[in-house]
């Protein structure tokens, strides 16, 4: 496969960009190599600058769930672009995507829409704090909530990828509020938040964990967090950035029955374009400025361009057998890559959440951020660069979720699960 403008372009990149990306995965570090620079994407696929086509399982880290480039979407934003790119100002778009999700996700009941996921949660951390007048709050060991200061605690994919233990600049000051607790472990939470009873705000947790590969909850798990925080008079924030509109309309809330305080939402309702949000009950969310005293704000929050790509993609996702096919053509992937890695006698535990896919490369069982990093991430890049040369586009970091999208074609699948089993047959 010829690479040739992509080097050239990443070592032009270095020049002015430090690590020569924007986004510290994207630069391959982890799994060797140098990256692909994209010129152009459609369908199911990425196209990169000399000309090489990819079949897409990272899908922007998975908001384009309806394709790359949906001619519906682009049509609205080309609409939008047209009517001015950013006002600063209120606009009827935003009170209908708000109502969509609302409609979608009824525990928000209202909908406060910023321009990124980590922006959604710090703001929502400020929320909970002035809501409970606490300063504590807890995460798990390999979920991530964006990069502000305080969370940027055992925070999974971003910095494990690169080695990154703790995080320079932040001071402790800022972390001693931040408690971490092991995912899907009942008994560990219960402990801690006895420990500390009335001292914390919140808990903050990825329903379906992405950011550590991908790490399904217990039944249990869920339902302790909301007795839990019911009981020491905490709020409960799903951050659904990831598996909110994705592997239900309504989200891991919906699909698993736990109504959080607060739910965190990110690209996939600007149809890739920069949006978050953050939202739950009316007597909460009064706090935010300028109903309440609690401070956010932003100029480019509820951007004309965003919002109406969101809409658009929401309209799509809600007609009916969207999420059946998503289902099934994920389903026939995860079990083609299965039966190569068993036929190759390669251990594998893959983890699914509909459209939301996981491999680890260890016998398992993988239920938390310890048992995740025990997937040897040398295999992982092995099957990462054998599937890249062969056309197939998956996370360049063990610690990242592989998603499906509506473009995606049974012979799309089948070409990757026999690409896999080429790949497998090698190790
Ligand atoms: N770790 C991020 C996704 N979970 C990477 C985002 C990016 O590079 O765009």
């Amino acid at each position: 496969m010829k690479t040739e403008r992509s080097q050239q372009l990443f070592s032009e990149a270095q020049q002015v960009i430090p690590g020569g990306v924007n986004s510290p995965v994207r630069a391959f570090r982890s799994v060797g190599g140098q990256p692909r620079f994209i010129a152009r994407a459609k369908g199911s696929r990425l196209y990169d600058v000399d000309g090489n086509s990819y079949i897409d399982y990272v899908l922007s880290w998975g908001p384009m769930i309806l394709g790359h480039a949906p001619a519906t979407v682009i049509k609205a934003i080309q609409q939008a672009a047209a009517n001015g790119t950013s006002y600063g100002a209120p606009t009827e778009l935003e009170i209908q995507l708000a109502m969509m999700i609302r409609e979608a996700l009824p525990s928000m009941e209202q909908v406060r829409l910023v321009s990124s996921g980590t922006e959604a949660v710090m703001s929502a951390i400020r929320l909970a704090r002035a809501y409970t007048k606490r300063d504590g709050i807890l995460k798990f060991e390999g979920c991530y909530h964006g990069h502000s200061d305080y969370l940027l605690a055992k925070a999974g994919s971003g910095l494990t990828t690169l080695g990154i233990p703790d995080c320079p600049g932040v001071p402790e000051d800022f972390t001693k509020h931040t408690l971490t607790a092991p995912y899907n472990n009942v008994q560990a939470l219960e402990q801690l938040i006895k420990r500390h009873d009335r001292q914390l705000a919140c808990v903050i947790v990825e329903p379906i964990a992405g950011n550590m590969g991908v790490v399904p909850p217990s039944p249990e798990f869920l339902q302790a967090l909301r007795k839990l925080t019911d009981a020491h008079g905490m709020l409960l924030i799903f951050d659904e950035v990831i598996s909110g509109f994705r592997v239900q309309y309504g989200g891991a809330q919906t699909l698993y029955g736990i109504t959080p305080d607060l739910t965190i939402l990110g690209k996939i309702i600007g149809g890739g374009l920069p949006v978050g949000a953050y939202g739950g009950a009316k007597d909460i969310m009064k706090m935010i400025a300028p109903s309440g005293p609690v401070y956010q704000a932003g100029t480019l929050s509820g951007n004309p361009l965003a919002v109406t790509a969101g809409i658009e993609t929401l309209k799509r996702l809600k007609k009916p057998g969207i999420y059946e096919q998503l289902e099934q053509r994920s389903a026939a992937l995860a079990d083609g890559l299965g039966n190569a890695a068993k036929q190759a006698g390669v251990p594998l535990t893959q983890t699914r959440v509909g459209s939301m896919m996981g491999a680890f490369f260890t016998p398992g069982p993988v239920v938390d951020w310890g048992s995740a990093k025990k997937s040897d991430t040398k295999v992982y890049a092995k099957f990462f660069h054998q599937m890249l040369d062969a056309g197939f586009y998956f996370a360049p970091s063990q610690f990242e979720a592989a998603f499906m999208s509506l473009a995606h074609t049974p012979r799309d699948i089948e070409s990757t699960i026999k690409a896999a089993h080429n790949a497998f047959k090698s190790f």
